[in-house]
């Protein structure tokens, strides 16, 4: 049964991942005291790994764990603000990466079995493999195409995923590369609260994340509470944070056996995510790791790379067109003639299949739009009253309820005011395009509450689940805005001119 009164989805930003204590099983997160190095905090699975007991460990100094060649890389790290050296170091006839980084008061170094030497070759050819393949794609698109297919093919998970945010942090698969077997989530699209905010702000610290084995036994941190400063430990940068039980329950729901996933930025902003899945326990080690993250590095400076090149094509496209108009109403100094009456039409600036200006009070249409009065009522109820110099949205009706009665011709708009009075309008209308939402899951039930756990549980069923959007039209793209915002200035100054023009003649 579920609890819907207890169900609250904004719980979910709350929980505190940085602070689990607990590690995955698949290493020993050992925490020193950052000046002394003293160990103060460790994993219970200290035993199980190194042939002494976490118990032995606790309070004894890290050279009495590891070679005396790495613990003196450890000494004042913090103090030279020098990054801590990653090292191979053998405990107990076991090869180990040691990952130390600073977190407060504490040196946290996570252990990992090491699986392999390190071939600098092999390495070497992986990276220039990826900058060649990543820099070859020739439009956004075939760059997630790519960076989903090179990213199977280097690590082999059974399924790769570029999942894309949008503006309300919901996201959409939009390319995949998967084994045959698995049917494709390609298109699917999952809410927001999937990936709550303080898991999405930890990616952009910490950016590649493997969980190794989501059928794992979490290990303990003990103690919970640091003794330097009596807090819990912030396990924001650790390869071996443990995970939230509840994304554990949602990655069993959709029978996930291991994940890897990656932080995709943009300008200093979470883009994405490369996720991978994998349907039994999968450890990708360290250097494979920084191998993915250095993937992810490209794919952003890429994704802005192409991502700039379409919007300069595209303002140039336009540029053209606007320089037609200007010139045809340039010929003969009449804005309403140049714009509706000649070779090139206002509409051709856009993608749009109406418009219409409304200049000194008089109305001009092309091509399919509202009636003229719902024009001007739009105009002057609605645009009228509006801050913004110009307007676009793709659900008008949303904002201007009387536009529910024209979302055939008008779903969307784009609009610009011209000149200085806040009466002169140049509008672009678009169709109502019946839209089919795919979620991964239905997003009305998104949670549920576990009344055993005491807890909310994510939902149970990842199964499509298709919903219609009406009085939608296709999104006005930022260059299509730029080009508009162009215009308006080119037209704002031919206004400008004119008004001076018949002052002068009347002084
Ligand atoms: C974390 N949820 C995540 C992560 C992903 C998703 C990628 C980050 C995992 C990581 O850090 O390794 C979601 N995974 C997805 C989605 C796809 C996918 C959308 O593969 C699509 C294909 N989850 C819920 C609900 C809650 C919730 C209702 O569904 C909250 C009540 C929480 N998700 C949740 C939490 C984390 C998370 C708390 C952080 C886990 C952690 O870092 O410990």
């Amino acid at each position: 049964t579920s609890y819907p009164d207890k169900v609250d989805i904004s719980n979910c930003d709350k929980e505190p991942i940085h602070i689990i204590g607990k590690s995955q099983a698949h290493g020993v997160i050992v925490a020193c005291d950052k000046n002394s190095l003293e160990i103060t905090q460790i994993g219970e699975n200290a035993g199980e790994f190194f042939g002494i007991a976490y118990e032995e460990l606790l309070g004894k100094p890290i050279s009495y764990l590891v070679p005396e060649s790495f613990s003196s890389t450890l000494k004042g790290l913090d103090t030279f603000r020098q990054m801590p050296e990653v090292s191979q170091v053998e405990i107990n006839n076991i090869q180990f990466i040691a990952i130390p980084h600073i977190s407060g008061e504490s040196l946290i170094i996570d252990f990992e079995p090491a699986k392999e030497t390190r071939n600098a070759f092999k390495y070497q050819r992986e990276l220039s493999n990826i900058l060649n393949n990543l820099s070859a794609s020739k439009t956004p698109e075939d760059l997630c195409a790519d960076a989903a297919r090179i990213t199977r093919k280097i690590f082999g998970y059974d399924r790769v995923m570029v999942y894309k945010f949008d503006e309300e942090w919901n996201g959409e698969v939009i390319a995949e590369e998967k084994d045959d077997k698995f049917e494709s989530w390609l298109g699917l699209h999952y809410p927001a609260s999937d990936i709550p905010k303080q898991s999405r702000e930890l990616f952009l610290k910490h950016k590649v994340r493997i969980i190794g084995d989501v059928n794992y036994n979490p290990v303990p941190i003990v103690p919970e509470i640091s003794p330097i400063n009596g807090e819990p430990l912030d396990l924001s940068r650790s390869e071996l944070r443990g995970v939230s039980p509840i994304h554990i329950e949602y990655l069993q729901n959709m029978k996930v056996g291991a994940s890897l996933t990656a932080a995709l930025i943009s300008n200093g902003k979470l883009w994405g995510l490369l996720a991978c899945h994998h349907y039994s326990a999968k450890i990708i080690d360290y250097y494979h790791r920084q191998t993915c993250e250095f993937l992810t590095q490209i794919f952003s400076n890429e994704l802005s790379l192409k991502e700039t090149n379409r919007y300069i094509n595209k303002l140039e496209e336009w540029g053209k067109i606007r320089d037609d108009l200007v010139n045809q109403i340039e010929v003969d100094g009449k804005i309403k003639k140049g714009l509706t009456d000649k070779k090139v039409l206002f509409t051709e600036l856009m993608d749009c299949e109406g418009g219409a200006l409304f200049l000194n009070g008089k109305l001009r249409v092309i091509g399919k739009t509202p009636s003229k009065e719902q024009v001007k009522s739009l105009c002057l109820d609605f645009l009228a009253q509006r801050e913004e110099t110009v307007y676009f949205t793709k659900s008008l009706s949303k904002f201007y309820p009387p536009a529910i009665e024209y979302i055939d011709t008008a779903s969307g708009i784009l609009s610009i005011k011209l000149g200085r009075s806040n009466k002169d309008f140049l509008l672009w209308f678009r169709p109502e395009v019946i839209q089919k939402v795919n979620w991964g899951g239905n997003p009305d039930k998104k949670a549920s509450y576990d009344e055993e756990k005491q807890r909310i549980a994510p939902r149970k069923s990842f199964e499509k689940w298709t919903q219609e959007l009406t009085g939608v039209s296709n999104a006005w793209m930022d260059y299509q805005i730029s080009a508009a915002d162009a215009i308006r200035e080119s037209l704002s100054s031919i206004i400008l001119e004119k008004q001076k023009l018949k002052i002068d003649k009347l002084n």
